[in-house]
């Protein structure tokens, strides 16, 4: 479907619009969802940036950079703990479900800016293998070490009370952080290589959740759009995705994506 077949769309689409998205969407050998916070508003996990977001009330600077972890290790674990806490009581919601149910039929691969793990427990819950899902910035749930580089899964409680108590390598003793992708950090290039992969060989990117200001990451939509296809998006607010699209559905991901998906 080239862009040009989508331009017939309004920018809110009616029934019509939803129709024709699904219809892409059936129609599609592979489908890519690429995901951000917003995916996991509705579960009760803060998103980054906008009303109510972690960027609001905490500095970037301070807490998701390697210089602010060489600085503060305490104050980074606090915030991580604290973040992983909340994660551990959430669930998995219906925008979820809709997209590891499509999973489960084969043909949809996720690529997620979120570290929350939610796609990951979603899928699992109905047997799709874990290939299906690209998480780009990493895991709330893993650790790596700063020394000698190890990387554990790790769903513990955190105790931050001091440096001393921070959690430590079983193999050489240093001090461990988040596996997660801080600011001037560089992505896996091995996921990122198969995140852009499925980019140029989707047939139909549907974006949810993520204002798409922060690279590589927000260049993957682009890449789907390049190469003629199709890209949806689901939003409560306008980005520099919808901008260009005539296909964007404003609501939040569990109101849209099970239409979508169904
Ligand atoms: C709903 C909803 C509902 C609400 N339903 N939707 C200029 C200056 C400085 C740096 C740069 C620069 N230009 C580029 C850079 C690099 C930088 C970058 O992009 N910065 C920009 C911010 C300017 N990028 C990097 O540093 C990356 N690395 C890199 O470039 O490496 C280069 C390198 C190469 C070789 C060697 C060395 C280096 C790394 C980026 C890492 C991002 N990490 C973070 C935080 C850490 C993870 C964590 O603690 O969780 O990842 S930043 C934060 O933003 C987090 C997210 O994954 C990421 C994206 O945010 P997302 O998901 O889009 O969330 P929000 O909050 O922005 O948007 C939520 C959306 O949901 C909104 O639109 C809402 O409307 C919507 N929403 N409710 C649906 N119910
Ligand atoms: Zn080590």
């Amino acid at each position: 479907m080239s862009q040009e077949n989508l331009d017939a769309t309004a920018d809110q689409p009616d029934d019509h619009g939803l129709a024709r998205a699904r219809e892409l969407v059936n129609a599609a050998a592979h489908v890519l969802v690429f995901t951000g916070a917003g995916m996991s508003a509705e579960c009760g996990i803060p998103t980054f940036r906008g009303a109510g977001g972690l960027w609001n009330r905490f500095r970037a600077e301070d807490l998701a950079t390697p210089t602010a972890f060489a600085r503060d290790p305490r104050l980074v674990w606090e915030w991580y703990g604290w973040r992983r806490g909340l994660v551990t009581s959430s669930r998995p919601g219906r925008a979820h479900a809709a997209v590891a149910e499509r999973a489960a039929r084969g043909g949809l691969t996720v690529v997620t800016q979120n570290v929350d793990g939610l796609h990951e427990r979603s899928a699992r819950d109905r047997g799709v293998p874990p290939h299906h899902t690209i998480a780009l910035h990493g895991s709330l749930f893993r650790t790596r070490c700063t020394d000698c580089g190890n990387v554990e899964w790790d769903e513990s409680t955190v105790d931050s009370s001091g440096e001393e108590t921070l959690p430590r390598c079983e193999l050489c003793g240093s001090l461990l952080r988040p596996d997660i992708v801080w600011f001037g950090e560089a992505l896996d290039p091995e996921l990122l290589e198969r995140a852009f992969r499925s980019a140029r060989e989707a047939d139909v990117c549907i974006v949810v959740g993520t204002s798409a200001r922060v690279e590589p990451a927000a260049s993957i939509p682009r890449v789907t759009r390049a190469g003629g296809r199709a890209v949806i998006e689901i939003n409560p607010e306008s980005t520099s995705v919808s901008s260009r699209e005539r296909l964007a559905f404003r609501g939040g991901a569990e109101d849209w994506l099970p239409r979508l998906l169904e």
